[in-house]
């Protein structure tokens, strides 16, 4: 049976997962309404990747019988004012979901829950490489975003994004 701190933190975490889904979606229907229909594939991607980690955590409390309780999903806060608000807010979105993994982890350790922190290590992993992502969109953009031909092409290279469903869900379809 998983601790209850553990388990509650969890639960909530697939929350904070939903959200971070919503608000890349919310990005993905900025860069519509701005006609940058390749930037809004690749957030549309990373949403779809949010939803996963999501219902892997859903899982992982099913498998351990805990009953999972969903709440309310908050509205995207982020005043999105210009083309590269949502790639900083992005990076910055991502940092702050890795402190919550950690401190999730932290709280496994605590009470010797291995289980748990070996079903994290999979998350623990995943932020290195979403914060990497996050941040090679910022330093594209810096490189090719406020020159209208550069914008082009970085905006067809992010339409060859493509969804592939998360290693997590491995086994779940
Ligand atoms: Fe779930 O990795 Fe981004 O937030």
């Amino acid at each position: 049976m998983l601790d209850k701190k553990v388990s509650e933190l969890l639960n909530d975490q697939i929350n904070k997962e939903m959200y971070s889904a919503y608000l890349y979606l919310d990005f993905a229907n900025f860069y519509t309404t701005k006609g940058l229909d390749g930037f809004a594939n690749w957030y549309r991607i990373q949403a779809k990747e949010e939803m996963d980690h999501a219902i892997g955590i859903l899982n992982y409390l099913q498998d351990n019988d805990y009953v999972v309780s969903l709440s309310a999903i908050a509205k995207p806060d982020k005043e999105l004012n210009n083309l590269e608000d949502p790639i900083h807010f992005g990076l910055e979105h991502e940092k702050y979901v890795t402190e919550l993994i950690h401190t999730i982890y932290g709280a496994a350790h605590e009470v010797h829950d291995y289980r748990t922190m070996k079903f994290l290590d999979w998350y623990v992993e995943e932020q290195g490489e979403e914060e990497k992502n996050a941040s090679d969109m910022v330093s594209k953009f810096e490189l090719f975003g406020h020159d209208a031909k550069a914008l082009y092409h970085l905006n067809n290279e992010l339409a060859a994004r493509t969804y592939t469903t998360s290693s997590i869900l491995a086994g779940d379809e």
